[in-house]
């Protein structure tokens, strides 16, 4: 009855699997959550997809930037970037399962008996959990028909808009909460998102904070687990699990077991890319 959380596998397969023999993870008791990103630059990207759809109900994912952009391709709506190694899921005769299977995940997941919550980048910190829900679920729902999500797709390709507001139409709505959630590091105290800068915590100004380095009460009571941050690397605070490793760039790959009570304390394992 083990939950686990991992950080960003981007094909990084076989540290995977040595993470998870390390363990004994049993799939027919134990949960891994992913924080997204399960594909793209790393060696075996394919592997790991249908490793972890094999693992069914035992594999809670959340969709990451590069999940979602390997979608875009699947569907025709992107052209391949130079550092991308997702030829092979592209060629795959289940590439349309693969499809469908993204589509069916999550922005945002919640475990309630660990009182944690997974997503791939963050959330806005002007958000409670309760309001991120909802505005994740508009996402999921759309993604969740083949046609809304190539359509949405093909409109999610920009930072704007840059800041929330009540009075967005629905595509500006989704692809907000598509960006907050996938895609954000720093946000100014006015509420800006800042793509700006791909993330040295060095770089924090008054006008440029992490998004967990706001006061967000919305959030009391629960521990966030995110990755999508390598040059933040691990990250543990009380009530923040940052889980991006940078595996994919030489580093590891880390496995958190989450303990029962938001007070206890993590194991973490790691295991580097060969
Ligand atoms: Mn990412």
């Amino acid at each position: 009855m083990a939950v686990y959380a991992v950080g960003d596998i981007q094909g990084c397969y076989d540290p995977l699997r040595k993470l998870l023999d390390q363990v004994k993870f049993d799939p027919s008791s134990d949960t891994l959550y992913c924080v997204g990103d399960l594909v793209n630059r790393g060696p075996k990207s394919l592997k790991t997809l249908h490793f972890l759809m094999s693992l069914d109900d035992a594999c809670v994912s959340v969709l990451g930037n590069h999940d979602i952009h390997l979608l875009a391709m699947i569907y025709g709506l992107r052209q391949p970037r130079a550092t991308d190694t997702l030829d092979k899921i592209l060629a795959a005769p289940d590439v349309s399962q693969i499809g469908d299977w993204l589509r069916s995940k999550p922005l945002l997941e919640v475990n309630k008996k660990r009182r944690m919550v997974v997503c791939h980048a963050g959330i806005y910190p002007w958000w409670s959990l309760k309001f991120a829900r909802k505005r994740c679920n508009e996402v999921e729902a759309v993604f969740k028909d083949k046609e809304q999500c190539i359509d949405l797709l093909g409109k999610i390709y920009s930072n704007k808009p840059l800041r929330w507001s009540s009075d967005l139409t629905k595509t500006q709505r989704c692809r907000f909460t598509i960006n907050a959630l996938t895609r954000m590091r720093f946000c100014s105290p006015k509420g800006r998102l800042n793509f700006k800068d791909n993330g040295y915590v060095g770089m924090v100004t008054d006008t440029r904070v992490p998004w967990f380095d706001f006061n967000n009460p919305g959030l009391s009571g629960w521990r966030v687990v995110f990755g999508h941050w390598s040059s933040l690397g691990l990250l543990i605070r009380p009530k923040l699990l940052g889980l991006d490793t940078g595996c994919v760039w030489g580093r590891e790959l880390t496995l958190a077991k989450i303990p029962k009570s938001i007070d206890g304390p993590i194991k973490l394992y790691s295991q580097k890319n060969n």
